[in-house]
């Protein structure tokens, strides 16, 4: 990935290394959301797809991704001299979930990322974290348009929908993003913050 941020040393102060996760299905935005608010140029192993992955990715609903990533992607934001945030990015395909459970240790939270127009590929992820007990928020990465493959003229569900659909518990939060901007990532990671404190201290949350 390319970028033209100016890469910021990790301050001498920081003690506290704080991890979220960033789940989701395949082509679902994990690489574009951890690159949108990473201060550092991300971390990806994202690779070209080669001949091995046809029939086994699926890439039909995401026309224009060429990479997918093997690994995880990782990237940094500093929130203040002593704590920094480490996001991963974990892969969605079936054949890395042995990965999550790891990467899941030791972290604070994870949002999933869905695609309304695949919410079956996020079911895993939501059991797996359920299983753990890591505290998630639901992020709606809304694409144009319907998936090649679905029925023509569908409106896009309503979060009611994905909701109702994803079977998610009140407690969770669901919110809308564009993984490709910014303000909108940022947004998110406020929203899983808040939504950690209130599960953390439900004394002082409204
Ligand atoms: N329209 C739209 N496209 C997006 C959005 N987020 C990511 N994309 C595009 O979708 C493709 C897949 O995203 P990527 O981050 O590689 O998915 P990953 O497999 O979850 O890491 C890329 O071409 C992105 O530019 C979004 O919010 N809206
Ligand atoms: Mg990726």
């Amino acid at each position: 990935m390319t970028s033209d941020r100016n890469d910021v040393p990790l301050r001498s102060t920081a003690r506290d290394a704080l991890k979220i996760v960033i789940v989701g299905g395949f082509g679902v935005g994990k690489t574009t959301m951890v690159g949108a608010v990473s201060e550092i140029r991300p971390l990806s192993t994202e690779e070209i797809m080669t001949r091995a992955g046809v029939g086994i990715d699926d890439p039909s609903a995401v026309a224009d991704k060429n990479a997918t990533t093997v690994a995880f992607d990782f990237g940094r934001i500093t929130l203040n001299d002593e704590k920094v945030l480490y996001l991963f990015g974990a892969p969605g395909q079936q054949r890395f979930w042995f990965l999550w459970d790891q990467l899941f240790g030791g972290s604070l939270g994870a949002v999933v990322l869905v695609d309304t127009r695949r919410l079956a590929d996020s079911f895993y992820a939501i059991d797996r974290l359920e299983h753990h007990g890591t505290p998630f928020i639901v992020a709606v990465n809304r694409f144009p348009g319907p998936a090649p493959d679905a029925p023509p003229a569908r409106a896009a569900p309503s979060l009611a929908r994905v909701r109702a659909a994803l079977d998610l518990p009140p407690g969770v939060p669901l919110v809308e993003c564009d993984a490709r901007l910014r303000p909108s990532c940022k947004s998110v990671l406020i929203d899983l913050v808040q939504h950690l404190t209130s599960l953390h201290f439900p004394e002082t949350t409204p």
